[in-house]
């Protein structure tokens, strides 16, 4: 009788796997670098430059593989406030556009930063006067995209390499060493929902510049500064990826901050040749791993798309190379490796950006007299997808007063929702779901319609 048992169970289980065999396609492992990331819950991003979205391969591969973009230059003092007290954001604003139609998360980058810092800026003398222009620059610049942005590099580069010292900038001389903490308040204020980080070269591993950069993060975290993240910038050459990258990550989420590897590119002599392609790889692996090895590590963005327009080659005589695409959009070994650190497979996937399909299903979660909240949940089928698009049908008297995790626009009865950003990618199987406040003042609390489609 055991035995009978036993055999059935054992019948029912193949049954079972047959079953789950028949319904994922050969390889349901994620084939693009966003969805591999999606999957396992962190983002992966690259550094764009607006002028260059006009180029078809260009965006055609930005859209495929990216669901993070952060502008390489747009938002930078220099381009937002070139004049004192005269703001513009038209070539940020397309990027944010941008971002949006694909389901991307932003990162702003940079609101404190010496460099492509406009010269009247730089010719402030009085504490008082510099502390009020720097809040004004951050309310005005963080206060336009408010809403609209995930994470601010607040301050840039404010430690020096070798001693761990503050980098002399106006700043420092300036207002001293208060004008970090002063900065994060100031973007906390401009934008509660951003996450705030401070950004820097060579803290990579740990060394006097990032022991310089923990202590003053741990120094936050006591004293209640707003900070939430830490970007690594990870510029690194050909072999020499810090040994103690994953341990430095831990440290910094020890102390309760987020961490973000956040311009990862890996240069080398040019030409490039197979060995060090080989090598590329292995340490973009090395990279990657550390990150998701680290629960607290919640996204990595290459420093640009293609090394075509990399700015190694400008400040490195003879050295580029440094990305994951070719000068022709080619995937390189380094690619590859990225992908399996993340858990795709680069021989699989649909290689195009997800051509799976979903479904949805409504829940409705709260109700009273006058309104009701639901939510809705969209899952991927057997293939993976890279968006998706949510159609809410509302009856008459109903009026979405809120909505989270999503984006709706609103057009008469119907509201058509996308992805927030970061649940726009979804792996085979895979759920994302948002929610919603329905207002009906008139009583009639009836669900809405729901359907919903890729992208
Ligand atoms: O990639 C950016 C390049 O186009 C600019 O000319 C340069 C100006 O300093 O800034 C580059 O981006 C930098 C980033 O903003 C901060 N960390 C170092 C990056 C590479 O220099």
């Amino acid at each position: 009788m055991r035995r009978a048992l036993i055999a059935v169970l054992g019948a029912a289980t193949l049954f079972l796997a047959m079953l789950v065999a028949a319904a994922l396609p050969a390889s349901a492992a994620p084939g693009t670098l966003k969805e591999a990331a999606a999957a396992k819950g962190i983002v992966f991003g690259t550094a764009a430059a607006q002028n260059h979205l006009g180029e078809a391969a260009y965006t055609e591969t930005l859209n495929r593989e990216f669901n993070q973009l952060t502008p390489e230059n747009e938002m930078k003092w220099e381009t937002t406030e070139p004049s004192r007290n005269s703001f513009g954001y038209g070539a940020a604003d397309q990027h944010v556009g941008h971002a949006r139609s694909q389901g991307m998360a932003v990162r702003g980058h940079t609101l404190v930063w010496h460099s492509q810092l406009p010269g009247w800026v730089e010719d402030i003398s009085s504490r008082t006067e510099l502390l009020d222009v720097m809040r004004n620059h951050i309310s005005n610049v963080a206060g336009h995209f408010r809403g609209d942005l995930e994470y601010w590099d607040v301050v840039n580069e404010a430690f020096l390499d070798g001693s761990g010292a503050r980098r002399d900038t106006v700043f420092q001389r300036v207002i001293g060493d208060d004008y970090i903490e002063e900065a994060f308040r100031a973007a906390r204020a401009a934008d509660p929902g951003a996450e705030l980080c401070y950004n820097d070269y060579n803290i990579d591993g740990r060394n006097a510049k990032s022991d310089a950069v923990y202590a003053m993060v741990q120094d936050f975290k006591r004293r209640g500064v707003p900070i939430d993240c830490v970007g690594l910038q990870a510029h690194l050459i050909v072999g020499s990826v810090p040994g103690d990258i994953q341990a430095n990550i831990q440290r910094f989420a020890d102390l309760g901050v987020k961490v973000y590897i956040t311009e990862l590119d890996i240069r080398m002599q040019t030409p490039p040749d197979s060995a060090k392609l080989a090598q590329q790889a292995d340490d973009y692996r090395a990279v990657t791993s550390a990150c998701v090895a680290v629960a607290a590590c919640k996204g990595i963005t290459v420093w640009g798309v293609t090394d075509k327009y990399s700015w190694v080659p400008d400040v490195f005589e003879g050295e580029g190379a440094a990305l994951l695409f070719d000068d022709d959009y080619g995937k390189k070994p380094a690619y590859d490796a990225t992908l399996e650190a993340l858990g795709g497979d680069p021989g699989g996937g649909d290689g195009g950006g997800g051509d799976g399909s979903v479904t949805c299903a409504y829940t409705r979660t709260a109700q009273w007299g006058t309104g009701f909240n639901g939510r809705v949940t969209i899952t991927a089928g057997g293939g993976s997808v890279s968006s998706w698009t949510a159609v809410l049908t509302m009856n008459s008297g109903q009026d979405v007063a809120a909505l989270w995790n999503g984006r709706p626009t609103e057009n008469g009865s119907t509201v058509t929702v996308k992805p927030a950003g970061w649940n726009s990618s979804l792996a085979p199987g895979a759920s994302a779901s948002f929610g919603f406040t329905v207002n009906a003042p008139d009583g009639n609390v009836s669900d809405p319609g729901l359907a919903c489609d890729t992208p």
